[in-house]
């Protein structure tokens, strides 16, 4: 039987954190045995804010290797660079056309980052849903692996697939959103209370994938728990709750293993031993990475040659959806 598809998109944004890693990038891992992948450095989407040209190309690179580095590998996925796949912009533009602006302005994560970004608030941010949907669309995508910030972008997704094929005939497949049962929203340290996020100001509230043993400590040291006492979880204790889930993400326990184990144990107890375990998690996977990052060429060839086989499979549904309008 034919595997199901999976794609799933990431931005070329530096400081990679715990929240995209558990949220995301592990399931890919985990995943990519049973599904055809592909897994997207989606940098046209990294333009939608401003960006510094050398900068954005160090992060490009920095994202596609941490990919590789946490363990997805060429025989089970996909893995390239948007950008070098001309479809993807090409589809947007088609799909604009028959996307209401109305749907747009619904959607929760533009009213955030517009409010942030003030002055610079770009038609590019404003349709990112858009071509969002295009990158999904574009390899009759199954099933879409995502932190829950991005469930409402993939339902927006099955609603413009939903009208095109309704307009012109069956053409997209309609994909779901995989949101894991634990980790879809990995909150802040510092603020339990918002999702852990690269544009939070306080660089304290996450931790990033490259971070130093010292600085994983650091910061999880100073993580806001609460006065209570009895380490257990909890959602009404956000902070203790945050720091409790992270803790089953890294070591795989259970919730009834994890509350004995820290029955009548402090709070330090609890960031001692989860900011050792954080650091377990994250030490082979950047020993990885320096190790494909630091070999000339070597990213660079796997990215070219995830860039021909995505191609390959994207320009065939272009084709379909070209013929389909009358455009050829
Ligand atoms: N805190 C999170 N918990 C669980 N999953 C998360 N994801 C992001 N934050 C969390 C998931 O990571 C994947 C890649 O995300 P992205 O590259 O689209 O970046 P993002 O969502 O824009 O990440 P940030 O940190 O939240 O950036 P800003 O602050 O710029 O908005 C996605 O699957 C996402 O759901």
């Amino acid at each position: 039987m034919d595997k199901k598809t999976v794609f799933s998109g990431i931005q070329a944004t530096s400081n990679q954190h715990l929240g995209n890693y558990l949220g995301a990038i592990k399931n890919w891992v985990e995943m990519q045995k049973q599904y055809d992948n592909y897994f997207c450095v989606v940098d046209l989407h990294t333009v939608t804010v401003p960006q510094d040209p050398d900068t954005l190309r160090a992060n490009i690179r920095e994202v596609a290797g941490l990919l590789f580095a946490a363990g997805i590998d060429e025989d089970n996925s996909t893995v390239f660079i948007q950008s070098h796949v001309k479809a993807h912009s090409e589809l947007a533009w088609l799909l604009n056309c028959i996307t209401p602006m109305g749907w747009l302005h619904r959607m929760t994560q533009f009213k955030e980052k517009s409010e942030k970004a003030k002055d610079e608030v770009s038609v590019g941010l404003f349709d990112y849903p858009v071509l969002q949907a295009a990158d999904i669309l574009l390899y009759d995508t199954n099933l879409v692996p995502v932190g829950e910030d991005q469930k409402q972008h993939v339902e927006l997704c099955r609603d413009i697939a939903q009208r095109f094929n309704y307009r012109y005939g069956e053409v997209f497949v309609l994909p779901d959103a995989y949101i894991p049962p634990v980790g879809g929203r990995v909150m802040g340290l510092s603020n339990p209370d918002k999702k852990m996020s690269k544009s939070e100001e306080k660089k304290d509230d996450s931790i990033f994938l490259l971070d130093a043993p010292d600085q994983i400590r650091a910061k999880i040291k100073k993580a806001t728990t609460d006065s209570h006492r009895e380490i257990k979880f909890d959602e009404k204790r956000s902070g203790v709750n945050n720091l409790l889930t992270i803790y089953q993400l890294v070591t795989e326990k259970t919730r009834d293993q994890i509350e004995d184990h820290f029955a009548g144990k402090s709070y330090k107890d609890l960031k001692e031993q989860l900011a050792e375990a954080v650091i377990e998690t994250l030490e082979p996977l950047q020993q990885r990475y320096r190790e494909l990052t630091g070999e000339k060429g070597y990213l660079e060839a796997m990215l070219n040659r995830g860039a021909k086989r995505a191609e390959a499979r994207a320009e065939t549904k272009l084709r379909q959806v070209y013929e389909k309008i009358g455009l050829r």
